[in-house]
């Protein structure tokens, strides 16, 4: 099974964040019930590897952070500018969290992330979007600033690939204390 760890932004704020998904034509928004914020990708996963990601995550000790939502970012260059999303402050809680699920990963046999770690929610998949409709949409949005709310839970979830894009479910709930 294809796994990630992340975060579940509360119901509203879901909604919320789903409202902005109008006026980029192409755009693949994601729907409010798949918003997240990815904390660490595994890829594919055999059962074996799961049962040892989740007997870590299970161990695992840190703060609920506070997320913060604000900032609309990019991945990609140009006409090659495939995601769009809202970024959340680098909250020291929030990295430590990160810290340690990377931690929990490694410690449950899986290569460590190289990857630097960008907070942030993924609103919608692009496709050569138009540069005039890209800069209004985040002229729009940048200053922003989302309610923040209090991540009291880490989710690990699994991705299910459909013709209708990614769908996510949660497959276990890990309390933070
Ligand atoms: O949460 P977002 O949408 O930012 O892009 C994928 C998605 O990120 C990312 O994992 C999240 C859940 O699918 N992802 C997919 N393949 C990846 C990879 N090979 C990846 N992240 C890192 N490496």
């Amino acid at each position: 099974m294809r796994l990630f760890i992340g975060l579940e932004p509360p119901a509203d704020l879901r909604c919320e964040l789903a409202a902005l998904a109008i006026g980029l034509p192409g755009a693949r928004w994601v729907a409010a019930d798949n918003l997240h914020m990815t904390l660490r990708f595994l890829g594919e996963v055999d059962p074996a590897g799961a049962e040892d990601l989740d007997a870590e995550l299970r161990m695992m000790r840190a703060a609920p952070p506070t997320v913060s939502l604000q900032g609309i970012g990019t991945f990609g260059q140009g006409r090659k500018i495939h995601t769009l999303w809202v970024g959340a402050h680098r909250e020291p809680a929030l990295v430590h969290l990160r810290d340690r699920v990377e931690a929990a990963a490694v410690r449950a046999g899986f290569a460590p992330e190289g990857r630097k770690f960008t907070p942030h929610v993924t609103l919608a998949r692009l496709k050569a979007p138009d540069a005039t409709r890209l800069e209004g949409f985040i002229g729009a949005y940048n200053d922003r600033a989302f309610p923040p709310f209090t991540a009291t839970e880490v989710v690990l979830f699994e991705s299910h690939l459909t013709r209708d894009g990614a769908q996510y479910e949660a497959l276990e709930r890990y309390p933070l204390a």
